[in-house]
């Protein structure tokens, strides 16, 4: 990225602008996450937050934590409930920070929450009626690979969905009812760098194309 580029997308910036990370387990959302974060921060130096769902600092996500680290039992729509509620809680600091000039670089959203909640059977729109009037994002990436090599990867099996007949459900939900054609999928089984290449790519494309300029959009 030259300084000229840099300048022009920095003064354009009136609205952050909100990029999501969707997928199955240790698909390599975080590590997109962060390496995204760092190429809007520091390549295109714009002011920009990281954000991520479930977040466990807050009442739900403390429940929600002890939840998935097997610690304690819940009726599955109340624990459905809570993770809804974990975002809501979000949306006045997430719009905020949108309209304040801030990008957000966000680790799952909504599509977890239904991907996750209907694959244990639980109704599709029941699922979706909970997240309809959050902020919507800009930009959604699906990182995409097949289950069995996910599991391959670093301290898979630790938290409580982290089986592979799930995990292979929840890829369904999400390639049979959630992701459509302005979702972005990645091919996640790749090297690290590869992949953000490809995201980089997308997002300057997105910029250049004036996405920063249309309204917030709600789910
Ligand atoms: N959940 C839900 O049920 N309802 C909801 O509404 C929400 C969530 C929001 C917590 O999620 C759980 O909550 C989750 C869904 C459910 N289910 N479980 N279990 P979390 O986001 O906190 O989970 P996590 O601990 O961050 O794991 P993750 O998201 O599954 O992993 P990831 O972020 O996709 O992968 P990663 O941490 O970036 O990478 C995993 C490992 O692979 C690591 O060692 C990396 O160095 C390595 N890696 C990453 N990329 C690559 C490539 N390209 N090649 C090779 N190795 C790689
Ligand atoms: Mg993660």
């Amino acid at each position: 990225m030259d300084s000229e580029h840099k300048t022009t997308e920095t003064t354009e910036m009136k609205r952050g602008i909100f990029i999501l990370f969707e997928g199955a387990d240790r698909v390599g959302k975080s590590t997109q996450v962060q390496s995204l974060f760092g190429h809007l921060s520091t390549t295109l130096g714009l002011p920009t937050k990281q954000l991520r769902f479930p977040d466990r600092t807050t009442q739900t996500g403390t429940i929600i934590n002890s939840y998935l680290q097997n610690s304690t039992q819940l009726d599955d729509r109340a624990l459905h409930l809570l993770f809804s509620a974990n975002r809501w809680e979000s949306k006045d600091t997430l719009l905020k920070h949108l309209n304040e000039g801030n990008s957000l670089v966000v680790d799952r959203y909504s599509y977890s929450g239904v991907a996750y909640s209907a694959a244990k059977g639980i109704d599709f729109d029941w699922c979706f009626g909970c997240e309809k009037g959050l902020p919507a994002p800009d930009l959604i990436f699906y990182l995409k690979m097949d289950t069995e090599d996910a599991t391959k990867r670093g301290d898979y099996g630790n938290e409580r969905y982290e089986k592979v007949d799930f995990q292979k459900k929840i890829k369904e939900v999400y390639e049979s009812k959630l992701v459509n054609s302005s979702w972005n999928v990645i091919n996640a089984n790749r090297p690290i760098e590869e992949v953000s290449k490809e995201i980089n790519e997308i997002v300057d494309r997105s910029i250049k194309n004036g996405i920063q300029n249309k309204p917030i959009q709600c789910i």
